[in-house]
C-alpha cells in the first residue's frame, strides 16, 4: 500500500546555525550504563539495579540523608560533569525534567532545582551564585514514581544567594543540584532523614522544538513532517526528537499543533535577532517554499 503525505508550508529559515551549545547537552541520565553518570553529593547516592519508573532491569539513583548535621545530612545530589554545566543558557533548554519516588518509609518531600555558578573566574571554587525553584515539587512518601519538570526560567527561580544577574548564572552553571528544602526558598536547604529515587535526568528543550537547538522553526516542521503517522516507540531517537512533539506516543496532528502554537517562540528565537555583522551565520529573511512529499510501501 501506497501512502503518500504531500504537505506544503512556507518556512522562513531563520537560523542554522545557531546552536552552539559549549557544556551543557540534552543527554538523559538513566543509570543504565552501571554507573552514577556523575551524580555526587553526601546522601550516600547508590546505583539500584532494579526498581526504576519502568520496573524490572530499570535502574535508577537513589540517596539517602540522615537528618543530623554534617555531611548526608541534607537529601541532596549534585552534578558537575560537562553534560550538565557550562553555557546553559546557549542550550536553549527551558527546564530540568526527573522521575522521583520517594518510599513509604520515607517522609514527603519537598524538592527544588539548584543552580550553582561561581562567584568569580579568580576563585571558581567559591559557589556564591545560587538559584533554585520558586515553588517546591511535593514528593509524597507513597513509593510511586512520578514525573517532575522543574523550570529554568528566571521568573520560576528565586536567587538565594549572590547578587550577579540570571543571565550571568544561567550562562556559566557549574553545578547542578537536586534537594529537598521545605519552606521558602534557601541557600543551603533543611536538613531531614529520608530517602528518594532519581531517574531519567534531562534537560528538557522546548515545546516544539524537536531538533533540539533552541528555536522552534521550519526545522522542526520538517521532522514532524518527516516522521508523520510514525510509532514514536518503534522509530528511535524518540519523542520529541522524531516529531512526537507533546510525546504522547502518536505523530500526529496534535503535534502539529503544538508546534504551530510554538512556532518562532523558542528561547534563542527572542535573544537571537540577527545583527548584520553576524550576517553570515543567519538565513535572514528568506523564504521557501517547501514542498515534502512522503511515499512509503507498506507491507
Ligand atoms: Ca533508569
Ligand atoms: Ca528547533
Ligand atoms: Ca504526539
Amino acid at each position: 500500500m501506497y501512502r503518500c503525505i504531500c504537505v506544503f508550508i512556507v518556512v522562513c529559515v531563520t537560523s542554522a546555525l545557531g546552536n552552539a551549545s559549549p557544556g551543557a547537552t540534552f543527554q538523559r541520565d538513566d543509570f543504565q550504563s552501571g554507573t552514577l553518570e556523575g551524580w555526587a553529593g553526601g546522601a550516600a547516592p547508590t546505583l539500584v539495579a532494579d526498581g526504576g519508573p519502568d520496573g524490572s532491569g530499570d535502574a535508577f539513583l537513589r540517596i539517602i540523608s540522615d537528618g543530623t548535621l554534617g555531611p548526608g545530612s541534607h537529601l541532596a545530589t549534585f552534578n558537575e560533569e560537562p553534560a550538565w554545566t557550562g553555557d546553559v543558557g546557549a542550550l536553549g533548554a527551558v527546564a530540568v525534567s526527573l522521575d522521583m519516588m520517594s518510599p513509604l518509609a520515607s517522609p514527603d518531600l519537598e524538592m527544588r532545582l539548584v543552580l550553582f555558578a561561581p562567584t568569580n573566574p579568580i576563585n571558581p571554587s567559591n559557589l556564591n551564585r545560587r538559584w533554585t525553584s520558586t515553588v517546591a515539587a511535593s514528593v509524597p512518601g507513597d513509593g510511586v514514581w512520578r514525573r517532575y519538570v522543574f523550570s529554568l526560567a528566571e521568573a520560576d527561580l528565586t536567587h538565594v544567594q549572590g547578587s550577579d544577574s540570571y543571565a550571568d548564572s544561567i550562562a556559566d552553571v557549574v553545578r547542578v543540584m537536586f534537594r529537598h528544602d521545605s519552606g521558602p526558598p534557601s541557600s543551603s536547604g533543611v536538613s531531614i532523614a529520608a530517602t528518594v529515587g532519581i531517574d531519567n535526568v534531562r534537560f528538557l528543550a522546548a515545546p516544539g522544538d524537536a531538533n533540539q537547538d533552541g528555536h522552534v522553526d521550519g526545522l522542526d516542521y520538517l521532522i514532524w513532517a518527516e516522521a508523520f503517522g510514525d510509532d514514536p516507540a518503534m522509530d528511535p531517537p524518540g519523542s520529541p526528537l522524531n516529531g512526537d512533539l507533546n510525546d504522547d506516543g502518536a505523530v500526529n496532528g496534535l503535534d502539529y499543533l503544538l508546534w504551530a502554537g510554538q512556532f518562532n517562540n523558542g528561547p534563542l528565537d527572542v535573544s537571537a535577532a540577527p545583527e548584520p555583522a553576524a550576517a553570515s551565520l543567519f538565513l535572514v529573511g528568506i523564504c521557501l517554499v517547501v514542498r515534502v512529499r512522503r511515499c512509503r510501501t507498506a507491507g
